[in-house]
């Protein structure tokens, strides 16, 4: 454990220390204080250095990236997690849970589930200056999609160096439904109603996500410019929990309904 202390830039030795604690805390699905207790004054650089270095971390071992997603892009998840700006995290292979398959709780500490449309690229895009533009013309489809978010902070409770600094809480993912382009849907009014159990528990529209969520992708490949790093072909992006996200424990059945897309469903054992 790294001790408290007021910093306001960090080692490189540092920098890899908390990786490693946080990584750690996601592998033994335990949780931890969030990071700027011990780090008050952490930067959103040192955040990211973070997050980098824990995907570093993950590529050296083997795990493959598979993909990238956006959080905290709609009103309801700002406004539910008292954070006011986006934030960006990478997907690992081992996220990945087919349509229909089971969320294990016990590799998670406190999970909850987000209704996200996804989008894969056929095109590099990089900036700065991507816009909603080239964002659709670069996509190859959409397809419906479910983040299981879990946060390694206790109570799920952080501001937001520490989420960056914690991958934005990416634990899992499912993608379900069927692939459409985006001339065949118009994004902003895309309904979407999630049920937990056969009760509607969220519903809410694409528009959520900054307006639209193409603008997502933009401004996802507008925050890795400020690395120096592109979106690839070939990406897939989730662009950020529609509604608020809801919690879910063994025995739960979700369902989420996207209108035109079809279901994406799981069980939480
Ligand atoms: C941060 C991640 C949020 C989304 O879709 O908004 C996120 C969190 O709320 O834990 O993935
Ligand atoms: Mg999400």
């Amino acid at each position: 454990m790294v001790k408290t202390q007021t910093i306001t830039s960090m080692t490189e030795q540092q920098i890899s220390e908390v990786a490693q604690h946080l990584e750690n805390a996601e592998l033994n699905a335990q949780d931890v204080v969030k990071i700027t207790d011990q780090y008050p004054g952490l930067t959103f650089n040192e955040a990211l250095d973070i997050q980098w270095a824990i995907r570093a971390r993950k590529v050296a071992r083997g795990t493959r990236i598979v993909g990238m997603k956006m959080g905290l892009t709609s009103y309801a998840k700002m406004a539910q997690m008292g954070v006011d700006k986006p934030c960006y995290g990478f997907l690992a292979d081992y996220f990945s849970i087919p349509q229909g398959g089971e969320i294990n709780s016990k590799e998670l500490i406190h999970p909850k589930v987000e209704a996200e449309i996804a989008f894969v690229t056929n095109a590099e895009l990089s900036g700065p200056g991507c816009n909603t533009g080239q964002v659709l013309t670069a996509t190859d489809f959409i397809v419906p999609a479910v983040e299981v978010i879990d946060s390694r902070y206790k109570d799920f409770k952080f501001d937001l160096p520490s989420v960056i600094a914690d991958n934005s809480s990416s634990s899992r993912f499912v993608i379900g439904g069927r692939a459409m382009s985006v001339n065949e849907v118009d994004l902003r009014t895309i309904g979407v109603v999630m049920e937990k159990n056969g009760s509607v528990v969220e519903l809410g529209a694409g528009a959520a996500v900054l307006g639209n969520p193409a603008a997502s992708v933009a401004m996802l490949v507008n925050m890795l410019a400020e690395r120096g790093e592109v979106l690839p072909a070939g990406s897939f992006v989730m662009t950020g929990g529609i509604t608020a996200a809801v919690a879910v424990e063994p025995g739960d059945a979700i369902v989420v309904r996207y209108q035109h897309l079809g279901d994406v469903n799981m069980k939480v054992v």
